[in-house]
């Protein structure tokens, strides 16, 4: 980590060190400075810059950040440096435009499913994917769980190795962390590069990484039996270091990932399967539905786009259309 250079300030000189939060509680944040975890605080500034940014979240794991160490032991953040990378999705609830980053300076997205307890949404899948694509973040899918499919379950398994494995070419890994499939792999693939998991809340993310790290023991919880889903056991975002070398960022389950206000024309860039046809369709700003000589369209039913993507497509192409006045219903 580089040492910045003393900043003097009028009344004392300041020192300003550069470290990388690695942990965000929402009003604390820990920040790694050199051997160091030094909690910290954010400047009120901050706060009412935040007023005129679309971020709900100024500071997020993976941020660089300059701090100055206060006379207790805590720092203050003074200074975010710029992102190299950053995982967004649109705030919940009804903030119109605002955006979350879910972490920053990541070089690689996880997008954790179980296979029942709760189901897979493809939907939710198609989301994070989009956000990916547009900040050129390359993404990968974990499906969990294995050890709790049977064979009613074996159809949307193999839907989802099709669609994202072979034909959209998205890593596809099956894991159980109860019996440990798949979990060898996995490590592998995070070796080396810092990467997120995200997902619903109750899909095994925490499980995950306890069963590729040992002695990490982060916090489990169990799956609702009646509503099915989880519940949100994991409550802050933060990194840990792998053995093997790399980091991995835990995050907390995420009932909807919403896709940031974009222009409709925009959104099939983000669908790698329609790049080969947008340019074919007649209109520039085509969004690919009800459109004439729509080349995208054409290309569903020649059977060239898998039809569940493109569902898919509409349906958060109706989520964009929807606008200010009915974001967040
Ligand atoms: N059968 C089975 N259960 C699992 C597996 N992985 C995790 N679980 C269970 O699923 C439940 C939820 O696991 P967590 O790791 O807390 O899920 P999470 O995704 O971190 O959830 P949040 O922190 O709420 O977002 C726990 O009861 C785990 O024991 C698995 O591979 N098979
Ligand atoms: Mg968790
Ligand atoms: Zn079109």
């Amino acid at each position: 980590m580089t040492e910045l250079p003393e900043t003097p300030s009028s009344e004392h000189e300041l020192s300003v060190e550069e470290g990388m939060v690695i942990r965000s509680t929402g009003s604390w944040y820990d920040v790694r400075l050199n051997d160091d975890v030094v909690p910290t605080k954010m400047r009120g500034r901050f706060r009412l810059e935040m007023e005129d940014s679309n971020l709900t979240n100024p500071v997020a794991v993976g941020d660089y950040v300059r701090i100055s160490q206060q006379d207790d032991g805590t720092g203050m953040i003074e200074e975010v440096l710029p992102r190299e990378t950053m995982l967004c999705r649109r705030a919940a609830g009804r903030r119109v435009g605002m955006e979350q980053i879910i972490a920053a300076n990541i070089d690689f997205v996880w997008i954790v499913q179980s296979i029942r307890l709760p189901k897979p949404t493809l939907g939710f899948i198609d989301r994070v994917l989009i956000m990916c694509e547009r900040y050129e973040l390359p993404a990968g899918i974990v499906l969990n769980k294995l050890d709790l499919l049977r064979p009613a379950d074996e159809e949307q398994l193999h839907d989802i190795q099709m669609i994202y494995g072979e034909q959209l070419g998205y890593p596809v890994v099956c894991t159980s962390a109860i019996d440990k499939e798949g979990v060898e792999q996995w490590r592998e693939l995070l070796q080396g590069r810092i990467s997120v998991v995200t997902g619903p809340s109750g899909v095994g993310k925490s499980t995950l990484l306890n069963a590729i790290e040992p002695g990490l023991e982060l916090r489990t919880g169990e799956v609702s039996e009646k509503s099915r889903k989880g519940r949100h056991t994991t409550t802050y975002a933060a990194l840990y270091d792998l053995t093997g070398g790399g980091s991995v960022i835990d995050t907390p389950g995420i009932r909807e990932f919403g896709v940031v206000e974009m222009e409709a024309w925009e959104l099939g860039h983000y669908f790698p399967e329609f790049l080969p046809y947008i340019h074919d369709c007649r209109f520039p700003n085509c969004t690919h539905d009800h459109e004439p000589q729509c080349a995208v369209r054409d290309a569903v039913d020649e059977g060239k786009i898998h039809e569940q993507r493109y569902v898919s497509y509409l349906n958060i192409l109706d989520s964009i259309h929807l606008g200010d006045e009915d974001v967040g219903r």
